[in-house]
């Protein structure tokens, strides 16, 4: 079996932080038709949760979990994110992309906000089959504490730890992380030198940021994945990233 590409959609991407429940139709559509171009199949897309998972989390305060939560409220968290799922997998359609929807909600286990039991055999095969599985950031059974919120990033590194992943490409909504004004083109992570490029986004964020992002993301450098964060709202990154070109962004090695 060949080596899969994952691509990370990142929800401050396809959609609006500014207008809760939006999705951002038009860098959806280009994202997806840019995914088509590059000619790559062997993928994987994770989208997060943007202004709709973190902005509902957040809305019915569902964190810290608790064992009282309101039922109803945890069923919209997963109802909220079919719906975005559901506009990301229209526009992959749209542009030629065979988009199949796996809700990590319904695939994955969670202990503490870390995915413990991942079912892949149907993505595996889905894979196998020439269509594109996506999954997402969501809402998860969890062992530990009855419910979490498990992030897209932390869906990508569980899955990186049962399939061949070669290349993880990011995309976020800036251009990489940066010192100084300019884009680092590679940060160790090692030794966490990255610490000090990290920033508060301000948009509703119940996961952790960027600095969770990276965490999640550590393993995978540390086992010599290639990890790329580029600008997704910038048309043309995630192509040349695909292709294997040179882009504005920030590699992440270990
Ligand atoms: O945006 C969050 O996923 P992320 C998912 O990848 C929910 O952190 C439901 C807020």
């Amino acid at each position: 079996m060949g080596k899969v590409t994952v691509v990370k959609l990142g929800g401050s991407v396809v959609t609006r932080k500014d207008k809760p429940f939006t999705v951002d139709e038009r860098t959806l559509k280009r994202l997806c038709e840019e995914i088509a171009a590059s000619g790559k199949r062997r993928l994987v897309v994770i989208h997060g949760g943007g202004s709709f998972g973190h902005q509902i989390v957040h809305d019915l305060r569902l964190l810290p979990p608790s064992r009282s939560a309101d039922r109803i409220g945890l069923a919209k968290v997963v109802k909220v994110m079919d719906d975005l799922s559901s506009h990301v997998v229209n526009a992959m359609i749209d542009s030629g992309l065979p988009g199949v929807l796996f809700p990590t909600f319904a695939v994955a286990v969670s202990r503490g906000a870390r995915v413990k039991d991942l079912f892949m055999k149907s993505a595996l095969m889905a894979l196998e089959m020439g269509l594109v599985p996506v999954m997402r950031g969501d809402l998860c059974c969890d062992e530990a504490t009855g419910y979490a919120v498990v992030s897209g990033d932390v869906v990508v590194e569980a899955l990186a730890r049962r399939a061949a992943v070669e290349k993880v490409i990011m995309c976020i909504d800036r251009d990489g992380l940066e010192s100084g004004g300019k884009v680092l083109p590679c940060v160790r992570m090692r030794d966490r030198s990255y610490e000090g490029a990290l920033w508060e986004g301000e948009a509703v964020d119940v996961t952790g940021g960027m600095r969770h992002k990276l965490e999640a993301l550590r393993p995978l450098a540390k086992k010599g994945t290639g990890l790329l964060l580029i600008n997704g709202r910038r048309a043309g990154r995630l192509l040349a990233a695909l292709r294997g070109g040179r882009t504005v962004g920030t590699e992440l090695r270990w």
